[in-house]
């Protein structure tokens, strides 16, 4: 069969909302793009264990801290399926692992912003969980099934992340002055850097245009992050706080709210690994990887041990 024809069968089945599995014929850009969203999603998991990771020690009570924990958890375990859908891609952990710890892949912009107090354990939850559900929840329906399968049980634990998340500042603006004042301050300094997790605007989204064709992304950076926008401008009444933005108006002729510019020349300084914790971020990265050494070294010596045992046995 000719390139031609095989690509007519993969975009008829796109086109058809049939799944790409992964023996199935698929263009080299394809996959390629493929390993590199899904890999910088994983990487983004990982990393983002690390500002709320900040907190499980410090959490203000028993109870919290088990939530914490578990949340934490359960962001290693979305690396994990992540890692294993980009796998199928032909792509190895180890290659993966190389290009975070060398800096050289991109992860959330998101994740390299600092985690001051307790209330940010809230508005990352709520603002932070948020967007990504939003931009996740589609993703469940994406072209490729290992992604999509993965993505939706990371979906359902990131709206429970969520919840609690909100439920954490719901309880914090019920509280006395400073906490309240401690609930407005996480907003503010989380409000915008969630808006830029969906990326730059669509005219300046190299990747969204062919990603659609090819129904890896459902929606447009801007269209999902103007639901966000929608969706959070009316659950931010319920903890009778604001958003820091003077801009945001509802606009009854288009049926959602208008907002401010967001900086996107702090964006680019960010995603170019020049933000506030993008070192640090690495520097941890890379301290568990070699402190983990031995555990790793350990389980293929146990597991040689075992397999040579089997073959003994067996002889
Ligand atoms: N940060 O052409 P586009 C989470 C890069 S998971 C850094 O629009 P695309 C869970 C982009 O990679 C959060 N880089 O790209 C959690 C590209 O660079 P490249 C992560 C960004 O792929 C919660 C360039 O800019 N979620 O939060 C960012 O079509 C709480 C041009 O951009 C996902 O990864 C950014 N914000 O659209 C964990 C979801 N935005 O590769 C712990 C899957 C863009 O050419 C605690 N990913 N860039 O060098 C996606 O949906 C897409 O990849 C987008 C970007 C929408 C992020």
């Amino acid at each position: 069969m000719s390139v031609q024809e095989l690509e007519k069968i993969f975009q008829d089945k796109i086109d058809n909302e049939i799944r790409i599995e992964p023996k199935d014929w698929m263009p080299e850009k394809y996959r390629q793009n493929l390993i590199r969203q899904i890999s910088q999603h994983a990487h983004s998991e990982i990393v983002g264990m690390l500002p709320e990771g900040n907190w499980i020690s410090r959490a203000p009570s028993l109870k919290r801290k088990l939530i914490l924990i578990a949340k934490v958890q359960d962001e290693a375990g979305h690396g994990l399926y992540l890692y294993s859908a980009a796998e199928t891609l032909g792509i190895s952990r180890d290659e993966m692992t190389e290009q975070l710890l060398s800096g050289k892949a991109k992860y959330s912009s998101i994740f390299n912003y600092p985690t001051l107090t307790w209330a940010d354990m809230g508005a990352i939850g709520w603002l932070v969980d948020g967007a990504a559900i939003m931009n996740q929840v589609p993703l469940c329906r994406t072209s490729y099934g290992p992604y999509s399968r993965a993505m939706i049980r990371v979906c359902k634990e990131e709206s429970f992340h969520q919840r609690q998340g909100f439920e954490t500042l719901l309880v914090l603006s019920r509280g006395n002055e400073e906490q309240r004042a401690m609930v407005q301050d996480a907003i503010d300094r989380w409000w915008w850097p969630s808006l830029m997790m969906f990326g730059p605007h669509d005219s300046e989204s190299q990747h969204s245009e062919q990603s659609m064709k090819w129904k890896i992304k459902r929606f447009s950076n801007d269209e999902l992050r103007q639901r966000f926008v929608d969706m959070i401008a009316e659950q931010v009444k319920l903890l009778g706080m604001t958003l820091p933005d003077p801009d945001l108006k509802w606009n009854e002729e288009h049926k959602h709210y208008d907002f401010g510019t967001i900086n996107w020349e702090e964006f680019w300084n960010v995603v170019s690994g020049n933000g506030p914790c993008n070192k640090q971020r690495l520097e941890a990265r890379n301290k568990a990887w070699s402190e983990g050494a031995w555990v790793r070294e350990a389980a293929v010596a146990h597991a040689e041990k075992r397999a040579a045992r089997k073959k003994q046995v067996a002889a």
